[in-house]
C-alpha cells in the first residue's frame, strides 16, 4: 500500500499527539516535525527539523498538520504553508472562523493545494451535530456545554499575553442548566450562564500582576462574555496540580417534531487527553485531504465539507459490511 506522507508543524501538546496518531495509522508515515524548538530538546525517534526547512519538503509531503495556537501562530504559518502543501488544522476561535477561511482559501487555491481548516472535537466532531441535529429537526434549539476540562485554546491565549510565562484555563459547565436541558426544557441562554472560566497563571518576576488579570478578563472572543476566575501559581504548582489535560463535553438539541413530540439529540465526549484526541481527529482529516486532493479539490474546506467514509482507513465496501 502507498503510504500518506505526513508532517507535523509544531511540536507542543497537539504535535506530540499527532505523532502519536500517525504512528496508528498503519496507511501513514510521517516524514519528519518541523518545530521552532532548538532540535536537541526534543525527545522523540521521529525525523526533527527546524521548521525553516519545511519548504525543501515540497513534493515529498502530502499533507501537513499544522499544530500551532490559533491566537497567533495559525494566522501566519496557515496561510504561508498552504501555498506549499496541502495543510489540515485546528484553528478554534470560532467568531474568526469565516476570516481565517478566507485567507487560507486564497492560499491553498494560489499554489493548487487542499487545505480543510478548523477540525478537531469543537470545532470539529462537534460542529458536525450541530449541523446534523438542526438539519434533522428545524424546530428547536441547539445547547453546547463544554468541560469540565482544560480548554488548549484558552490557555494559548493567556500565554500570548506580555508577563506571562504559563498557563492554564478550566472551562467549568454550570451542570443545573444542563440537567434542565436534559429533560427537555428549552431555555433562553446567554453565555455566560452556561460556563465560568478558571485560570492558573504563571508569570514573570517584575510583572503587573493587576494589568495582566485585567487583560485576561477582557480579551474579546475567549473570556469577556464570561464569568473569569484568575488564580496566579508558581510553576511547581501549575505543574503539580494542573498538568492533566481531560476535556469533553456535549452537543444537545431539544428538537420538536409536531406538536406535542420532543425529541432529545445529544452527543457526548468525556477525554482523558484533549490535545491527544484533537490530533487523533486531525490525523483522520489528513487522510481525507489526501483524497479529496487526488480527486482535484482545491482551496480551503470544512469538516461540513468531507464525505464521512473519507476519513476511514478501510474500504467503502467493508464500511458497508461492517459499520452501516
Ligand atoms: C472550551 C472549548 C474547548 C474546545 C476544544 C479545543 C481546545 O472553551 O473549553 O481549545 O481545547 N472551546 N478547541
Amino acid at each position: 500500500m502507498e503510504k500518506i506522507k505526513i508532517g507535523i508543524i509544531g511540536y507542543g501538546n497537539l504535535g506530540k499527539g499527532a505523532e502519536k496518531a500517525v504512528k496508528l495509522s498503519k496507511d501513514m508515515e510521517l516524514v519528519g516535525i518541523f518545530t521552532r524548538r532548538n532540535k536537541s530538546e526534543i525527545d522523540s525517534d521521529s525525523n526533527i527539523y527546524n521548521i525553516s526547512e519545511l519548504e525543501e519538503f515540497k513534493g515529498d509531503i502530502d499533507v501537513c498538520i499544522l499544530c500551532g495556537g490559533s491566537a497567533t501562530d495559525l494566522w501566519k504559518q496557515g496561510p504561508e504553508i498552504a501555498k506549499n502543501f496541502n495543510t489540515v488544522d485546528s484553528f478554534d476561535t470560532h467568531a474568526k472562523i469565516p476570516e481565517y477561511f478566507s485567507q487560507i482559501d486564497g492560499s491553498a487555491k494560489s499554489g493548487n493545494n487542499l487545505s480543510l481548516i478548523s477540525t478537531g472535537w469543537d470545532p470539529g466532531l462537534f460542529s458536525i451535530h450541530r449541523l446534523f441535529s438542526q438539519s434533522i429537526m428545524p424546530v428547536g434549539e441547539t445547547y453546547t456545554f463544554w468541560g469540565k476540562g482544560v480548554s488548549q485554546g484558552h490557555g494559548d491565549a493567556i500565554r500570548q499575553i506580555e508577563g506571562v510565562k504559563d498557563a492554564v484555563q478550566y472551562t467549568i459547565p454550570v451542570e443545573k442548566v444542563i440537567s434542565e436541558i436534559q429533560s427537555g426544557n428549552i431555555l433562553d441562554l446567554t453565555t455566560r450562564d452556561k460556563h465560568i472560566r478558571e485560570c492558573y497563571v504563571v508569570v514573570e518576576e517584575e510583572a503587573d500582576k493587576n494589568k495582566i488579570e485585567n487583560e485576561i478578563k477582557s480579551m474579546p472572543n475567549y473570556f469577556s462574555d464570561y464569568d473569569t476566575y484568575v488564580n496566579f501559581v508558581s510553576e511547581d504548582e501549575l505543574k503539580l496540580n494542573h498538568s492533566g489535560m481531560p476535556h469533553g463535553g456535549r452537543v444537545l438539541r431539544i428538537g420538536k417534531t409536531s406538536e406535542n413530540i420532543k425529541q432529545i439529540y445529544e452527543f457526548k465526549l468525556d477525554l482523558g487527553s484533549n490535545p491527544e484526541f484533537t490530533s487523533a481527529i486531525n490525523v483522520a482529516y489528513a487522510r481525507a485531504v489526501y483524497r479529496l486532493n487526488k480527486e482535484g479539490t482545491k482551496g480551503a474546506i470544512s469538516v461540513f465539507d468531507v464525505p464521512v467514509s473519507y476519513l476511514s482507513i478501510i474500504s467503502p465496501e467493508e464500511q458497508r459490511r461492517l459499520l452501516l
